[in-house]
């Protein structure tokens, strides 16, 4: 069987560890594609020179040109610029919206039946327009943010209850902005709800709205320390973690930037919301009942990205 081709689109801080994971996991071969030339071919022969070392088998290649992404079965996009501290994610929009059109038109071109995880921020507004410049369909792509949103808000939890993060799980919905939605009655510890974790005394009600802020400002927290970027390890760990489940048709359901047709009274969007992804893609999108109160903040969640996706149509009117 021949081996899965995955592309990466954009060779920084996130394409570099995802170019490593792809390997270390032999999820396949590797093209790294940026604008800058040599980054791509210097991160994939120093990762490929690591192989003989890890024991794993992978082809890497840098690429400059969009023709050497022909084919590809994943596609993980990263390109454009992170925020810095004082930015928000939105004031990434000018700059990487033209980005999307040129990674759209060259997915387009060269690889319109690959399944394509999308990145770069602002995450919701990116994917959106990506789908529209690809022109894929909306069960081939998707976005990456409730992964790590839930990965952190896990972290933060199995720390809390000196638990492993294995037995933590955790339901974040919504944006990937600060008004994303942590539904604590969805997380658990092996099961058992946080609300009851916090009758039983195992956590104050206190900590854990703290540990809900803490994962809604969880990407500025990386972005003040860092200083130069944002976070890396954690966003290629969860994108590899989608990707896997495509490429082994493992159905898990996670939570994904997933374009809603209706779901959710949504329509023609991308919001976070928990999916099945498969061989097909996106095999179902799973829809829960809200309280009145995760009604309220999961509609505040919606708007703002109304707001940056109206800001797209505005700044490229051939996307309204
Ligand atoms: P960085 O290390 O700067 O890498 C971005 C790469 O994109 C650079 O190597 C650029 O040369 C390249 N690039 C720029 N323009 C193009 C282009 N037109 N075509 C191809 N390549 C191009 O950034 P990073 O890897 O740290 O972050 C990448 C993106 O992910 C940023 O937009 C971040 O804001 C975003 N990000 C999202 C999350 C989410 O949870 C959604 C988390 C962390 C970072």
């Amino acid at each position: 069987m021949a081996r899965k081709k995955i592309a990466l689109i954009g060779a920084g801080q996130i394409g570099g560890t995802l170019a490593h994971l792809v390997g270390l996991k032999e999820l396949g071969d590797v093209v790294l594609f940026d604008i800058a030339e040599g980054i791509p071919q210097g991160k994939g022969l120093d990762i490929a020179e690591s192989a003989p070392v890890d024991g794993f088998d992978a082809k890497y290649k840098g690429a400059n040109d969009y023709a050497d992404i022909a084919g590809a079965d994943v596609i993980i996009v990263t390109a454009g610029v992170p925020r810095k501290p004082g930015m928000s994610r939105d004031d990434l929009i000018g700059i990487n919206l033209k980005v999307m059109e040129a990674v759209g038109n060259g997915i387009k071109q060269y690889a319109p039946n690959a399944f394509v995880i999308c990145i770069t921020n602002p995450l919701d507004a990116m994917v959106w327009a990506l789908q529209k410049f690809s022109g894929l369909p909306p069960e081939k792509i998707v976005g990456m943010a409730g992964v790590l949103d839930s990965a952190r808000f896990r972290h933060f939890l199995a720390e809390e209850f000196n638990v492993s993060v294995e037995d933590v799980t955790a339901f974040v919905l919504g944006g990937h902005g600060d008004d994303m939605v942590p539904l604590v009655r969805y997380s658990t510890v092996a099961g058992v709800p946080l609300p009851d974790l916090v009758k039983m005394g195992w956590t104050t009600q206190e900590k854990l709205d703290a540990m809900v802020e803490r994962t809604r400002k969880g990407g500025g927290e990386i972005v003040n320390l860092l200083k130069t970027g944002s976070a890396f390890y954690a966003p290629a760990a969860s994108a590899i973690a989608m990707a896997e489940s495509y490429l082994k048709d493992k159905k898990r359901v996670l939570p994904c930037a997933a374009y809603l047709s209706g779901q959710y009274g949504v329509n023609d969007m991308f919001v976070g919301v928990p999916i099945v992804i498969g061989e097909n893609g996106v095999e179902r999108i799973v829809e829960v009942a809200f309280s009145a109160d995760e009604k309220g903040m999961f509609e505040k969640s919606v708007a703002s990205v109304q707001g940056l996706v109206d800001a797209c149509k505005q700044i490229n009117p051939a996307l309204a």
